[in-house]
């Protein structure tokens, strides 16, 4: 084995980080396909795409998992929710989620620290980076939204827009 073995705690707190992050793919997964059925196209795309990005931040936790002696465990998911009110709502949804995924995020560093596993506490630092651009990127999203209102050609351009705007990612 190339690395220290992962304590069994941290092994724990890293398979249910991978559960989350695969909830958050399907999560997303779910607010794109209806988003699509309601014609907003762009907007579904860009779902679409945070959505396979959170897979692959489940697949490097595995594979790190995997690569320090443990086991990733490929989860059970729960069904997402299937309807949405308006775009206003997934998008509040999204910034709830990910501070959600932000503070447990910050809990697993915790973790780390306590158990002085500095590998696996460095590894983190790309999550926690990741976790600040995702917070201001729905953000972002939110604010244009809120000036948008009830105006449907301001609508019709966001959802435009939407469709090349990129998820932020430092793969
Ligand atoms: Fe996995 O970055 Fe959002 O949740």
């Amino acid at each position: 084995m190339l690395y220290k073995k992962l304590a069994a705690s941290t092994e724990k707190a890293l398979n249910e980080q991978v559960q989350l992050e695969a909830e958050s793919s399907q999560y997303y997964l779910a607010m794109a396909s209806w988003a699509e059925v309601q014609g907003y196209n762009g907007i579904a795309q860009f779902l679409y795409r945070h959505s396979d990005e959170e897979r692959v931040h489940m697949l490097k936790l595995i594979r790190f998992i995997n690569d320090r002696g443990g086991h990733g465990i490929v989860p059970t998911l729960k069904q997402p929710a299937v309807t949405f009110k308006n775009i206003l709502e997934i998008f509040e949804l999204v910034l709830s989620h990910e501070i959600l995924v932000s503070t447990e995020i910050n809990k697993l560093v915790d973790h780390c620290l306590q158990e002085k596993d500095y590998t696996t506490h460095t590894f983190l630092q790309w999550y926690v980076a990741e976790q600040i651009e995702e917070e201001k990127m729905a953000t972002q999203i939110l604010d244009k939204l809120k000036l948008i209102g009830e105006d449907k050609g301001g609508m019709y351009i966001f959802d435009r827009d939407m469709a090349t705007l990129q998820t932020e990612d430092r793969r």
